[in-house]
């Protein structure tokens, strides 16, 4: 894979990197994205039903259960190829943030540190009535949905669901990164889904140098200095070879 000059300086060089990634991140791993092509979750689950309070409230039942299901196959499943190249970043320049909305927990399951979750995680739950914050209880094997200990009310998993605020201390350390990179690399993102959908423009906005990959386009492609078609597992760890010239 040939890189432009210019992307290799600009990677070389810099010292404030973001990695923003979306559900294209994890493709490789097996988990389907949202909203591209046959596979993808959405074509086959209402989010209004499986993604909202009012889907939630209807049927709690059918929605945990469904998370359930979801966090049994991601068990199975094991970061790819790009998770291990941002993990290694990290470790190789110091100012690396890694800013996500996925919610598999895959980029800390690949050594990635102080990872900002914008859409939850499903590492945690928490109570439909007050927000109760629980870590979810990864060895229980039954199906059952469990009751919030403290308040009695249905417990839920701790993601972002649509018409939900953003947790607005993660939301604004990403605005901060984004305000403060020299390079932004956006991964695997439809764009489609706001606000996380504005971070990229902020931070071409603030100076930093863009670089998208995807293997499809997307509303950032006008924007984006550098604009990397290809698979993420196969771009990244091609990206590494040719800027620090070792394999990973
Ligand atoms: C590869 C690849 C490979 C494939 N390698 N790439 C402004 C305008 C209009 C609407 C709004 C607006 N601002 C807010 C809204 C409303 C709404 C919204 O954005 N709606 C849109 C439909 C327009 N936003 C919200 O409701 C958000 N909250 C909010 O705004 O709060 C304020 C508010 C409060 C009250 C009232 C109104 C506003 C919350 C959004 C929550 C999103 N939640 C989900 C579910 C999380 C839980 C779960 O997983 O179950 O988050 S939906 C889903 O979409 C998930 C994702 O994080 C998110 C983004 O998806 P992503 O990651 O981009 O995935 P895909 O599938 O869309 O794309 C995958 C990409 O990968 C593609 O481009 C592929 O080509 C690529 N790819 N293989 C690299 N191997």
């Amino acid at each position: 894979m040939k890189f432009e000059r210019t992307v290799i300086e600009k990677l070389r060089q810099a010292q404030r990197i973001v990695f923003f990634t979306g559900a294209g991140v994890s493709q490789e791993s097996g988990i389907p994205t949202f909203r591209d092509g046959p596979t993808s979750i959405w074509q086959h689950f209402d989010p209004e039903i499986y993604a909202s309070v009012t889907g939630f409230d209807k049927n709690p039942t059918e929605v945990w259960e469904w998370y359930w299901d979801r966090r049994q196959s991601f068990k199975t499943l094991n970061p790819n190829a790009a998770h291990n190249v941002i993990s290694a970043w990290q470790e190789k320049v110091q100012h690396v943030t890694v800013i996500t909305q996925n919610i598999d927990g895959f980029h800390q399951k690949a050594g990635s540190h102080s990872v900002i979750e914008l859409h939850g995680s499903l590492a945690m739950d928490k109570c439909r009535a007050n927000g109760h914050s629980i870590v979810h209880d990864v060895n229980n094997s039954s199906k059952l949905q469990p009751m919030c200990i403290e308040c009695g009310s249905l417990l839920r998993p701790d993601v972002v669901w649509f018409g939900e605020t953003l947790p607005i201390a993660a939301y604004d350390q990403a605005e901060i990164m984004c305000f403060n990179c020299d390079v932004f690399i956006c991964i695997g993102c439809s764009m489609d889904i706001y606000p996380a959908a504005n971070l990229p423009y902020t931070a071409s906005a603030s100076g930093s140098y863009l670089i998208q990959v995807n293997p499809n386009p997307t509303d950032l492609n006008e924007v984006a200095n550098c604009n990397l078609l290809g698979n993420a597992g196969e771009v990244l760890p091609a990206l590494w070879q040719a800027v620090w010239e070792v394999d990973l």
